[in-house]
């Protein structure tokens, strides 16, 4: 059951798909309270209650005990008291032994959500706007309160099914040469690849839609030749356009009137990467259209994906900011106490993505002139809904494939996320995994992180932990930033313990993403916290470490430095299977409880429920030469047991799930000997 109550004239944030009518007050599960224009909600949590939900956001897979904010950040260093990130996705789950429901809350304005961080017994969310629309979902389960989110919201996005390959990423690949010597490096070695993608070097001056000519080939001629080696293209957009007359997208912008305005009425400017740049007021339908009509060169000269960056938006400083910090500057010219210092160091540090500067400029929402911050959650997904629907209008036969780097809740329709600027630290391993979870729950099924860390150095045994958790992302992309140690797996003396990782990734692909495809096309979730499918097992429920995946597997990465093992907690009888490579891997029945694992730098687990199977197949160096046929077939059986296998031709837009599926008949292993049960049985489709 999925109840709305309206605050206020809420604007159109494109999150929700359903329409309902607004039942009256008073609203169930909270008490309401209104202080100016906010609105807040508040809640006794009992001892037992956990949450699950929002998304992107730091922290653990329960989202009790902290402080978070939706607001749309650029944030580069995401500690632990980091409380915004690059996303808003305002869905939370309240599940415990007396109640279980949803919330939603259609808002694209700040909100705070007080998850007893001052009060451990207490959840007080605030939303500041104090208009918006607010969900209420009740049913039976997790699962199907995760269900009933979708069909609020709208089905999950698919990427066409190459996107599940491995892709090589790093800011600072300036040319050419440098894209071949990777892709060579990668097939020389037999390491399996798929894409590249292209950072904000690949662009002119950092000009979006332009493409470098001193060190690289037109663009058609360079994706033709990738892709004899069976490589696709990614490249990076921002999200500013630099003001700059007699360059296109400016004067076609300036022409339509599409950028945000100051209140003034002109054009709002800030520096970005090219310089100073103005901004397309992504909500009105028409700047829409003009801003997804860019793409369309690039999409017909051969470019298959894209990845949208800085678009919170990122702002490096106003002119106005910048101004006003050298007035400042100027005022303390010439004392030296230690006050005027730190005066000054903040007159420059408060520059980039400053809350004054955000309440400068102005969007038209619903017809209406909103200010910039009270609909500022919604224009990262607004720049992915422009690129989808030019996709769509573009390429309507095909799926392109899209991740952007900030979202609301809508944007899971039109594109996947990376989950933006992580470090090459232990820690960030443990974030990616606790994240998962929530942005199934809200939506985002295809995600990622970068892979071996963006920020810093990373070392070698953190890259192979790191790809070892990358081989059950939908997304799994190396990434990492300018200025750091080189991270292509080909750099490390361990590159081929990497490679059979990368390896089983692809053995796995048809299996992973026919898992994937079941959740998306079926409204479920393809990453689950453990208390989805046990919610009666108390230690489940408070397993912060593992995951479910697809139907019947779990994951439990190594998490940490010179860890040669750890400890994982089965909720039933699981069958391990401690891969090495897809052909060397040990079948290890495990009954329910604590068991530990042990796990050197080159060996990852999977976990399976009994009567459920892992599928491998031969495997391949990019998807395309992955054969969906044969399989051989891992369980751990006490019946004969069927099996959904989806299959399709990784294109098309609108599969239909059924049509797509082959049943599998499987039986215990009679020659394994009496009692075991564990099979590996070679599948012929
Ligand atoms: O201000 O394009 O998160 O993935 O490599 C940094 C350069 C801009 C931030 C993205 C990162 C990308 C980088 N970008």
């Amino acid at each position: 059951m999925i109840r709305k109550f309206t605050f206020g004239t809420p604007v159109t944030t494109d999150a929700v798909v359903l329409s309902l009518p607004a039942e009256t007050e008073p609203v169930p599960f909270f008490s309401v309270s209104r202080s100016g224009e906010q609105v807040t909600l508040t809640r006794k949590m009992a001892d037992e209650d956990c949450l699950f939900g929002l998304g992107e956001s730091v922290r653990g897979i329960n989202k009790r005990g902290n402080l978070y904010r939706s607001w749309n950040s650029d944030i580069f260093n995401h500690t632990e008291s980091v409380d915004s990130l690059y996303a808003s996705h305002n869905f939370l789950v309240f599940f415990g032994p007396d109640c279980l429901f949803g919330i939603y809350l259609d808002d694209p304005g700040r909100i705070t959500w007080d998850l007893g961080f001052t009060r451990m017994d207490t959840a007080v969310i605030t939303s500041e706007n104090g208009q918006l629309d607010l969900y209420l979902l009740e049913e039976s389960s997790l699962t199907e309160l995760a269900r009933a989110f979708r069909r609020l919201t709208g089905r999950s996005y698919l990427p066409p099914r190459w996107a599940f390959g491995y892709i090589q990423s790093r800011w600072g690949y300036a040319g050419e040469d440098e894209f071949r010597a990777v892709v060579e490096e990668h097939r020389k070695r037999g390491i399996p690849l798929d894409a590249v993608c292209l950072d904000i070097d690949y662009m002119e001056d950092y000009k979006n839609f332009t493409w470098r000519k001193d060190t690289f080939p037109p663009l058609d001629q360079f994706t033709g030749s990738m892709r004899q080696e069976h490589i696709r293209l990614i490249p990076i957009i921002d999200a500013g356009i630099l003001c700059q007359e007699g360059y296109p997208p400016y004067d076609s912008g300036k022409a339509g009137n599409c950028f945000c305005k100051k209140e003034d009425g002109s054009d709002f400017t800030a520096a970005v990467w090219p310089g100073f740049c103005v901004f397309p007021d992504l909500l009105r339908e028409e700047v829409r259209r003009w801003f997804g009509d860019l793409y369309r060169p690039l999409l017909e000269a051969g470019v298959e994906g894209f990845w949208n960056d800085m678009n919170e938006p990122a702002l490096f400083y106003t002119p106005e900011r910048l101004e006003e910090a050298f007035r400042r500057a100027e005022e303390i010219r010439g004392s030296g106490d230690y006050e005027s210092l730190w005066f000054l160091k903040d007159a420059f540090n408060s520059l980039p993505n400053n809350p004054e500067d955000y309440r400068s400029f102005y969007q038209e929402a619903d017809g209406r002139l909103m200010r910039h911050d009270k609909v500022h959650n919604l224009y990262g997904a607004s720049m992915t809904r422009a690129a989808a629907e030019a996709f769509r209008r573009i390429v309507p036969e095909k799926r392109v494939l899209l991740f952007s780097r900030s979202s609301f809740v809508g944007a899971h329709r039109n594109g996947g996320i990376w989950t933006g600027d992580n470090f090459s630290w232990w820690s960030h391993l443990k974030l990616v995994l606790q994240m998962l979870p929530n942005l199934n729950l809200c939506g985002f099924l295809f995600s990622g992180c970068d892979l071996g860390g963006f920020g810093c150095n990373t070392t070698e045994d953190l890259l192979a932990r790191f790809l070892q958790i990358g081989v059950f992302t939908p997304l799994m992309r190396n990434h990492s930033a300018l200025h750091t140690r080189d991270q292509e797996i080909f750099r490390f003396s361990a590159w081929e313990q990497m490679k059979e990782t990368l390896r089983v990734r692809y053995a796995l692909l048809p299996f992973l993403y026919s898992e994937f495809m079941k959740a998306a096309l079926s409204d479920g979730m393809y990453f689950r916290p453990l208390a989805f499918d046990y919610p009666e097992d108390r230690r489940a429920v408070h397993t912060e470490d593992q995951l479910m995946l697809g139907e019947g597997c779990m994951i439990a990465p190594v998490l940490e430095q010179n860890a040669s093992g750890r400890f994982v907690y089965l909720p039933e009888d699981m069958l391990l299977i401690r891969f090495r490579s897809p052909e060397d891997y040990d079948l290890v029945p495990l009954e329910k409880g604590d068991h530990y694992i042990d796990l050197s730098l080159r060996e990852f687990p999977l976990f399976v429920k009994r009567n459920h199977p892992v599928l491998l197949c031969p495997g391949g160096e990019y998807t395309e030469a992955l054969d969906d046929h044969t399989f051989t077939a891992l369980y751990w059986a006490d019946r004969t047991f069927s099996f959904d296998l989806y299959r399709d031709d990784g294109q098309d837009p609108d599969p239909g799930l059924d049509s797509h599926l082959t049943r599998l008949s499987l039986s215990p292993d009679a020659s394994a000997g009496p009692g075991s049960g564990v099979a590996i049985s070679p599948l012929v489709l």
